[in-house]
């Protein structure tokens, strides 16, 4: 079809939007496979096909945003109107026109997804491959290796440096050509509001929380303090990010034993001694994760899921490891790609992408365009609201733990939900805060680095161990960057994740504090939840949240009610204390 000869007409639409749904649902699926075969399988052909085939998409998709404008001045119904937005917004990185863009950006990223995966860094006599060494920062608590493996893993993304300034030189020059300021005002864009007011809010939201991180940092600070000395971590400065489990300091939960609240014999559950104890394997634990999603009422998953998902590492092979929830076909063709251990942390994460594969199925009979969540934040936020309902109450049910541990446990249970969800907030706001600033300019490439550490220390209350390198690209060594996904939908997530757990604790009639809440089985849960999940990105994600909550707001405040019970009693631990950085 010339689309350049039809007339805007509501008919044209129509037509139009038929062809584009038909063309990019079997391009789509192509380009998923060939990723699928390079992501577990890395080599030079297979990058080769993803990267040309993901040029290929990137065309199409732009070609049909810019058809997509014509109808800016037509009077279209809501969902043609959608549909026409959608196309618009929704390319994460769009090349431009000129000859060669598409092809040039593919290979970059395709390139940098590899760098990450593939890293390795020289530790203890042995080679070390990237999804061990995250397990190297969660187990040694020695500060001068700790400093080690943070350091060297952080060697590998400086090569990541020029490849992405190439990069953001051409999605920026897409996103312009497509009407955005840059790439950054175009992503702020998909969130049914304007760009501008997004922006706001997620520091409205920050604003909501933000007490909480503060209370966990400082005690955190002072438990550190008591570990290390004042000189590894003195009171009046910002953290060592590497003291703290975690490659980038975005969840504590792996140091709870040295920041357990003091005086309470109680202890939180350790999930990871439970597993081992009870003999569970990576696959059983996403068996496990499955039959809560099935004690909702959602079906189980297909056989082929089984047979065809990365489960493990594979041996003998490159892939990347970071964790993924796939539908190929976007019928029933769900997979996880994942590199499972077992321990608590990716008991979590399996709860978290089967979250991504029974949403991917709710929403896979609505047309092409609205197979999507309605806000990305939402996609994130599924599989961790099911995951607060790992209470103890329910590792009991399920035979975890023999007896669950007395009411005293709530607050070392809080404290170590805290460790991970709280103190994720400021990393999941602040990684995009600082595209966006790359994005717009505001930050240039000899300024990148200063500028990550100077966000990592506003919001975190962070530092590096020692100063960085002038050639340092620290913000490569986190895989979505080199990975170009979007971050912060995890921030979103966030907030959004306790929002719908309190709904559907409400929606069971729980009357007790909130963090004892599990809605396991119960599958009138399961079909409010599924009616929104179904939804997609049909309609607005204020309509979704409304239907499921009540509001059309999101709100921090059950967040904040969660933690009450933590949040009274670090305040008294602090009262005194020299908080902050
Ligand atoms: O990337 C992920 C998921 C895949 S969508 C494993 N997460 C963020 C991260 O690891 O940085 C989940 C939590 C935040
Ligand atoms: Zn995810």
């Amino acid at each position: 079809m010339d689309a350049h000869a039809q007339r805007a007409t509501k008919k044209n639409a129509e037509k139009f939007l038929a062809e584009v749904e038909a063309n990019l649902k079997d391009l789509s699926e192509e380009a998923a496979r060939t990723a699928w075969v390079r992501a577990t399988y890395i080599t030079y052909d297979t990058s080769w096909l993803e990267a040309r085939i993901s040029a290929e998409l990137t065309k199409l998709s732009v070609q049909y945003a810019n058809e997509a404008k014509r109808y800016d001045r037509t009077d279209l119904p809501a969902d043609m109107r959608r549909k026409m937005n959608i196309l618009k917004q929704s390319i994460t990185l769009p090349a431009p026109s000129e000859e060669g863009a598409a092809d040039r950006l593919s290979e970059i990223t395709t390139r940098l997804d590899n760098a990450y995966a593939t890293g390795t860094i020289e530790f203890g006599g042995e080679t070390v491959p990237q999804n061990q060494t995250e397990i190297l920062m969660r187990t040694l608590r020695d500060p001068e290796q700790l400093e080690e493996v943070w350091t060297k893993w952080r060697e590998n993304s400086k090569a990541m440096k020029d490849d992405y300034v190439a990069m953001v030189e051409i999605a920026n020059e897409g996103a312009r050509e497509l009407g955005y300021a840059d790439l950054g005002q175009m992503w702020r864009s998909n969130y049914d509001m304007d760009p501008d007011a997004f922006a706001e809010e997620v520091d409205r939201l920050w604003g909501q929380v933000k007490p909480l991180y503060d209370n966990l940092h400082c005690a955190v600070k002072y438990s550190l303090n008591e570990e290390y000395g004042d000189e590894v971590v003195p009171l009046d400065q910002p953290i060592r990010a590497d003291l703290l489990g975690n490659m980038w300091a975005q969840s504590w939960g792996s140091i709870y034993d040295l920041v357990k609240p003091e005086g309470i014999e109680a202890e939180a559950v350790d999930i990871e001694a439970a597993l081992k104890a009870h003999g569970y394997t990576p696959l059983k634990m996403v068996q496990q994760a499955e039959s809560f999603f099935t004690s909702l009422g959602f079906e189980p998953l297909p056989e082929t899921f089984y047979e065809r998902s990365q489960i493990t590492k594979p041996v003998g092979r490159e892939v990347v490891c970071h964790a993924s929830a796939w539908n190929l076909n976007d019928e029933d063709d769900l997979r996880i790609k994942m590199c499972t251990e077992v321990n608590a942390d990716d008991f979590q994460t399996v709860h978290h992408e089967l979250g991504h594969n029974f949403y991917q199925r709710a929403y896979s009979k609505q047309d092409y365009l609205f197979r999507n969540d309605p806000n990305d934040g939402f996609h994130e936020a599924i599989g961790d609201m099911v995951a607060l309902s790992i209470t103890p109450a329910y590792l009991q049910e399920i035979g975890l733990i023999d007896e669950a541990p007395p009411a005293e446990a709530d607050l070392p249970i809080l404290m170590q939900k805290a460790l991970d969800g709280v103190a994720f907030l400021p990393f999941g706001l602040l990684v995009d805060k600082w595209r966006w600033q790359v994005f717009s300019g505001e930050l240039q490439p000899n300024e990148w680095n200063d500028g990550w550490w100077a966000l990592r220390e506003e919001y975190q209350g962070i530092r590096p161990p020692a100063e960085r390198p002038a050639d340092a690209f620290d913000p490569g060594a986190k895989y979505h960057i080199p990975g170009n996904t979007p971050y912060m939908r995890y921030f979103l997530a966030r907030i959004l994740q306790f929002q719908f757990y309190k709904a559907a604790c409400d929606q069971i009639g729980w009357e007790g504090p909130l963090h004892r809440c599990s809605f396991y089985g119960s599958e009138e849960v399961g079909q409010r939840f599924n009616a929104m999940l179904e939804k997609g990105n049909s309609q607005p994600w204020q309509d979704s949240l409304e239907e499921f909550t009540g509001t059309r707001e999101m709100d921090g405040s059950a967040m904040v009610e969660y933690f009450r019970p933590l949040m009274d009693y670090l305040e008294e631990q602090n009262a005194g204390r020299n908080c902050g950085w």
